[in-house]
């Protein structure tokens, strides 16, 4: 079946943390709307966007078989949608079920403009695990006090590192406040400035009883590497008869991908420098026209094709950092073959 939603794209004032901000939402709604669909079904989403950024919006983690233009990256399958302008994303979901996200897609729009895609097994078919009584859809995110925009666009103009947030989010609230700053850690161990402070949420189930105190338990330190390595370790893929997990065993390319910070000269900026993220050394440089557009116009002078598929220079990637930390500014592209199959090692995607 064909499912249509509608995203207005609307400002709205939010109150949080004692203070009040317009935010940018979809529908007014922060997290925004739940899209629900089933495996097979055809997604519609119109969004139009009523505020002054331009925008699109990416459908984190649909595969999307042949419809590239429905993904939504700004300027990598898409130009954004500008003010005043609408786009309907129109995409299938095949081979795949379970819960992902939605979120803006171009400068820091996706810190208020996200929310859950709920995939339902084909009619008939249960999820891969046993039927659980309830379902809750719980989305974590970070809150800036300050307008999110103005802190990323100080931080590029700045070159320094954009400021943290203010809480963490557990389906758009901080939870219990104290002095109007929110309560714990996410897991960090490297020496770059995080929010370390913790959300809280609770579950209640039916049937207790409320005047039961809860026990919080102590978490780990924020460093305790050990701690989260076995954590990750530990997840695996479900696989069964019904959804076998295929691991391509042969690989056409075999990438391995290094992602870090950098530090390039910039004239206008703060310390003459800029804090930069890089990809294999590669810092990239948002084009003008999108990717994609280029890549099926073939129009030239968009991106190359030369992304390197190692660390140009091999070091201890756990151990002593290298002592410089310039990066190389471009476009570049890695380009697979259709059908290829790729074996990646420290790759993450965005
Ligand atoms: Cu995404």
């Amino acid at each position: 079946m064909v499912r249509h939603y509608k995203f207005n794209v609307v400002m709205k004032n939010s109150t949080k943390l004692c203070s009040t901000k317009p935010i940018v939402t979809v529908n007014g709604q922060f997290p925004g709307p739940t899209l629900v669909a089933r495996e097979d079904d055809t997604v519609l989403v119109k969004v139009v966007n009523h505020v002054k950024y331009n925008l699109s919006i990416h459908w984190h983690g649909i595969r999307q078989l042949r419809t590239g233009w429905a993904d939504g990256p700004a300027y990598i399958t898409q130009c954004p949608i500008q003010p005043g302008q609408n786009f309907v994303y129109n995409f299938t979901i095949t081979g795949q079920r379970g819960t992902l996200l939605w979120h803006a897609h171009i400068l820091w729009l996706r810190a208020t403009v996200h929310g859950a895609i709920v995939i339902l097994p084909k009619r008939g078919v249960p999820y891969p695990f046993p039927t659980p009584h309830k379902e809750k859809v719980i989305l974590l995110g970070e809150w800036w006090k300050s307008d999110v925009e103005a802190v990323i666009n100080e931080a590029t103009k700045s070159g320094v590192a954009p400021n943290v947030s203010d809480a963490h989010t557990i389906n758009g609230h901080p939870g219990p406040v104290s002095a109007c700053s929110s309560l714990a850690s996410p897991f960090m161990d490297a020496p770059i400035a995080v929010d370390n402070v913790t959300a809280t949420a609770t579950l209640h189930y039916s049937g207790t009883l409320a005047s039961i105190t809860t026990t919080l338990t102590v978490p780990p330190a924020k460093n305790a590497t050990a701690v989260a390595t076995s954590f990750t370790n530990a997840l695996r893929s479900l696989n069964s008869i019904k959804y076998p997990a295929r691991v391509p065993l042969k690989i056409d390319h075999s990438l391995f991908f290094t992602i870090g910070l950098g530090i390039n000269p910039c004239a206008t900026c703060k310390n003459g420098s800029r804090v930069v993220a890089d990809i294999n050394n590669v810092t990239f440089v948002m084009p003008k026209i999108a990717l994609l557009q280029a890549h099926v116009f073939n129009i030239s002078g968009v991106f190359t094709d030369d992304f390197p598929a190692n660390p140009p220079t091999p070091f201890n990637y756990t151990g002593t950092q290298p002592t410089n930390f310039q990066t190389e500014n471009g476009t570049k592209l890695y380009r697979l073959g259709y059908n290829n199959t790729t074996g990646e090692e420290n790759c993450r995607s965005d």
